[in-house]
């Protein structure tokens, strides 16, 4: 009772009251989702300074959608006051338990509101429905259940120190959340990343504000306005949709914010920390890019590694940083992998991502579907075969790329040293009686995201898991990521981790408090 007295006191709007917000009624999946198009302030949905506005594309149709609201430096700042009040305020007053019920709250309604949730990602990144609603949905709700479970178990250590005799002396630490953090994330799977990051920021105690990836950022904003029905105070959690190099920047920037949360690309993480340096030396975790090898030895089961392997590779139409960008062949069975691999994609369905039949949707915007054009353009320049695709898929409007194969792909060319994050598959040679240059090879490149190996043979797969340089091995199975279990990158695929309860100590400081006595 004590909690709903506060919420009632705290929250803009309880759940029986009607919020107040600029929509756009998607129709779409039999149904009509409203959205909000505002930026989400200190638990309200406001314009951006100036009526800026951002344009959102449908990448399956190629139409304009809405218009969102584009947030800016001041309007950063207008949030990050927020967040900084509401954490020196009604937030600290919020025991850990209650923080968890919040979490708990908004959890069941992003259940309660999946279909919505699944649709709106599906229209606005071109996520297949189906996956959407089982991943980029399902896994969201995920994050927020597992995170609400920490709150209350977020503890110290007391610490056997040196007294000075005759005194005694008692040393502990106490796990503190860091204040106001900005979270930056990219379009690959909007609410998902937003709900890896930001459940673990909240759980730890902290007050936020998100910029989502400029082309989709729809999710967000129905997220923003779950967390007002689910009771959140204003100012915990700040919704900006707007452009990386000012919004992006401003939270980069600010003074106030003190710590950073970045999933991108290894080039503007770079810059980014070096913003975060250069500001304040505000604390940041880096995702970044990936180029994960993914190894095939003969001795595999064939059946699971053709599925895993499509599915490396293909998932969310490679849109997944975690895609195998690379995979290695034992020559024994190279021939045979390639000839199943296109016997599947022959019949893999493209087409409308709202579609339940439909496996492979549009890629998430136009420039990203250039570049993948472009990538397969160098490929076929420096003399790989292109077995299959390449191309946009003939007489589809959208942003529909052809799933691609390339075979005969050496080391030293672009296509085997660069990231696409795109639905093409890069398949080399290796033999089987030599390993170790294998590994080297594997190694051989400054990501160190994930990895993959398939064998029936346990010493061999242990083997390469101890030498492979990546923050996530699979073995026998590939993308099979849990809310439970770290996951983040070594080398430029950067540092810090997301989910499981590393990602909790992104978000906390710890002070040592010692008591003479
Ligand atoms: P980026 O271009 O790096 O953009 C990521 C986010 O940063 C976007 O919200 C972007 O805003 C923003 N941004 C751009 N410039 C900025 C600046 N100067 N200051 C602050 N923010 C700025 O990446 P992307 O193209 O969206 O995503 C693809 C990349 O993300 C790939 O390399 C992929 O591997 C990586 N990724 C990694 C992971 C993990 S977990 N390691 C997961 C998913 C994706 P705009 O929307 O305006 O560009």
């Amino acid at each position: 009772s004590e909690l709903v007295r506060f919420l009632r006191q705290g929250s803009a709007c309880s759940s029986d009251q009607q919020l107040d917000f600029e929509a756009f009624t998607l129709k779409a999946n039999k149904r009509k989702i409203r959205v909000p198009t505002q930026l989400f302030i200190n638990g309200e949905f406001v314009d951006a300074e100036g009526q800026r506005t951002l344009e959102i594309v449908n990448p399956t149709n190629e139409e304009v959608l809405c218009k969102v609201a584009c947030a800016s430096a001041t309007d950063v700042d207008k949030a990050v006051q927020a967040a900084h009040s509401a954490f020196y305020g009604p937030w600290k007053q919020i025991t850990p338990r209650q923080r968890g019920q919040l979490m708990v709250n908004l959890a069941d309604l992003m259940e309660r509101n999946k279909e919505e949730l699944a649709t709106i990602e599906s229209v606005d990144s071109g996520a297949v429905y189906t996956l959407a609603l089982k991943t980029h949905v399902g896994m969201s709700i995920e994050a927020w259940r597992y995170f609400a479970g920490w709150c209350d178990k977020i503890q110290g250590n007391t610490i056997p120190v040196n007294p000075a005799r005759p005194n005694n002396v008692l040393t502990f630490t106490r796990k503190e959340p860091i204040g106001v953090c900005g979270l930056i994330t990219p379009w690959n799977y909007p609410l998902m990343m937003l709900s890896w990051k930001m459940a673990a920021c909240v759980a730890a105690g902290n007050t936020c504000l998100i910029k989502p990836a400029q082309t989709c950022p729809l999710t967000a904003l129905k997220f923003a306005e779950l967390t007002v029905r689910a009771g959140f105070p204003p100012g915990v959690i700040n919704v900006l949709p707007g452009k990386g190099s000012d919004a992006g920047q401003a939270v980069a920037d600010h003074q106030l914010v003190r710590k950073l949360g970045f999933t991108g690309s290894t080039p503007i993480g770079k810059h980014i920390m070096k913003s975060c340096a250069d500001s304040n030396l505000k604390k940041c975790s880096l995702e970044l890019g990936g180029k994960s090898p993914l190894i095939i030895f003969a001795d595999c089961d064939m059946d699971k590694a053709v599925k895993h392997g499509m599915s490396s590779v293909f998932f969310n139409k490679g849109e997944n940083c975690i895609a195998a960008g690379r995979l290695f062949v034992e020559d024994r069975i190279h021939d045979e992998f390639i000839r199943r691999v296109l016997k599947d994609l022959r019949t893999m369905t493209i087409g409308d991502p709202l579609d339940r039949s439909t496996v492979h949707g549009p890629q998430n915007h136009k420039a990203h579907l250039d570049k993948l054009l472009e990538f397969c353009r160098r490929g076929v320049d420096d003399g790989a075969k292109l077995v299959y695709g390449g191309c946009r898929v003939p007489h589809l409007k959208g942003y529909f790329f052809t799933p691609t194969v390339f075979t005969n792909v050496t080391d030293d060319m672009f296509i085997a040293q660069e990231e696409s994050f795109g639905p093409i598959m890069i398949i080399s040679k290796f033999s089987g009686s030599d390993v170790d240059s294998l590994m080297e090879r594997a190694n051989r490149t400054e990501y160190g995201l994930a990895s993959g190996v398939f064998t029936k043979d346990i010493g061999k797969a242990l083997s390469f898991a101890d030498r492979i340089e990546a923050g996530t091995v699979f073995v026998n199975v590939y993308n099979k990521t849990d809310v439970a279990a770290p996951f983040g990158g070594f080398k430029q695929s950067g540092y810090g981790k997301d989910l499981g309860q590393e990602a909790l100590n992104e978000y906390l400081k710890t002070k040592c408090v010692t008591v003479e006595y």
